[in-house]
């Protein structure tokens, strides 16, 4: 079968049934065209786009700038390794660490990876710079994380479905409550052998957990006072997703390495990468990590085109303001139905709470509603579902999504 053949539906389900590894449990649509804030399934019926390929879209599906900078590259050079040097690299390098604020970028291509990379980092430097005995650094993480897949990542999740046998481990996490400082005092406290603390901005697979105000503040004071590096990892808070151009810039922290992924291309191509500045990062020296793919042209092109369209089309602004009338919507529905619990969450990465138990399939089904009603979003848990549509919405059209969302709670 060729790639431009047209199949149905339920051709497609067949075919990734039949050939692919069950990895996941995707809701029934199948899609084939994307703009902005719509997709398309292959009958030609018209979704809002209420995940963004869990935030990776943030620019919108097919930004004609990203996409047209992408076809630019593609056909001059995609890639070298990094065996050789490419004229395009140290543009988007001075480019991004211009952009983040940061001395040096180490690319990488997924989230997971730049996550390892940020593990790598902070241990060697503990090792190098703060004279931690080789093999007892420890990284403080959070209960209820969610950083990635690999082998390493998945030794410090609490996600049983995520663990359990791929074991064994990796060593030398420590896991702490999420949101507590007192606890986060205490464990720094405990040893001389912590080397860093990783943090997700806000929890997304958790469901949208905000921490209290202050919390991320404090959480940084504290690993100075303690000389422990603050890292965090925005590979779905950053890019404007939260109504700044990162999470962190709520509170003004500014993080020892920061992890970046997803919306840093806008969706069009994995592009990850770990800010640091000078101290942290030229612990690193050849040949001690790197990537085939990572920092080729092409990415480096795509990502420079999206971080454009962040500040041009002044994204993180928008979220702010749509994700406060988002929630305010919301909670005017919660108020007469009591169906939903509550609503959370900043900028447009936000979530709802069922009124049912975990393990009910009441979110998967309001899911299915929402889809017939022509909006898109994932169930996180049985009672949370996740709304996270790209950046690029208008306040009319945020405000059709809503109605869809209250005509469909109201047919529950
Ligand atoms: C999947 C969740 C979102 C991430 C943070 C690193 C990564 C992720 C904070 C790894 C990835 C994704 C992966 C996606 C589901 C998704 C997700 F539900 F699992 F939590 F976004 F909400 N750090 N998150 O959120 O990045 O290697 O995937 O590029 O299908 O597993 P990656």
């Amino acid at each position: 079968m060729m790639v431009s053949d047209k199949i149905s539906s339920e051709q497609a389900i067949n075919l990734e049934e039949k050939y692919g590894a069950h990895n996941y449990h995707p809701l029934p649509v199948v899609l084939n065209k994307g703009k902005g804030v719509y997709v398309w399934d292959v009958d030609g019926k018209r979704y809002y786009d209420f995940l963004s390929a869990y935030s990776a879209v943030n620019q919108g599906h097919c930004h004609p700038k990203i996409t047209e900078a992408l076809q630019n590259q593609a056909s001059i050079l995609t890639l070298t390794s990094r065996a050789f040097y490419n004229d395009v690299l140290g543009k988007y390098e001075e480019y991004v660490t211009s952009y983040f604020g940061f001395d040096k970028v180490l690319p990488m291509n997924t989230g997971a990876e730049a996550v390892e990379t940020a593990i790598k980092l902070c241990r060697k430097y503990a090792y190098e710079k703060k004279g931690i005995e080789e093999n007892k650094a420890e990284i403080i993480v959070c209960e209820n994380n969610f950083h990635g897949r690999t082998t390493t990542i998945i030794s410090f999740s609490n996600d049983s479905d995520a663990r359990e046998n791929f074991g064994p481990f990796t060593a030398g996490f420590i896991k702490i409550e999420y949101n507590n400082l007192e606890v986060l005092e205490n464990t720094l406290k405990s040893s001389s052998n912590i080397a860093g603390f990783l943090v997700e901005p806000i929890q997304g697979e958790a469901g949208v957990y905000v921490p209290s105000e202050g919390y991320l503040l404090k959480a940084k004071a504290l690993c100075e006072k303690y000389n422990v590096l603050f890292i965090a990892d925005e590979v779905q808070t950053g890019i404007a997703r939260t109504g700044q151009l990162l999470a962190v810039d709520h509170e003004n922290v500014k993080p020892d390495i920061l992890i970046l992924g997803k919306a840093l291309s806008g969706g069009v191509y994995p592009v990850s990468a770990v800010f640091a500045n000078n101290e942290i990062m030229n612990v690193i020296k050849p040949g001690q990590h790197g990537s085939t793919f990572g920092g080729n042209p092409l990415a480096c092109a795509v990502a420079i085109a999206a971080l454009e369209v962040v500040k041009d089309e002044e994204l993180a602004e928008n979220a702010e303001k749509l994700g406060n009338l988002f929630r305010s919507e919301l909670q005017k529905i919660i108020d007469t139905n009591n169906l939903i619990q509550s609503v959370r969450g900043k900028g447009l990465l936000n979530a709802i709470v069922i009124n049912d138990t975990e393990d009910s399939s009441t979110a998967w089904d309001i899911c299915l509603k929402l889809r017939d009603n022509g909006l898109l979003a994932k169930p996180t848990h049985g009672n949370i579902i996740r709304f996270a549509p790209p950046l690029v919405m208008n306040v009319e059209e945020l405000l059709d999504c809503v109605s869809i969302i209250k005509k469909t709670i109201e047919e529950f």
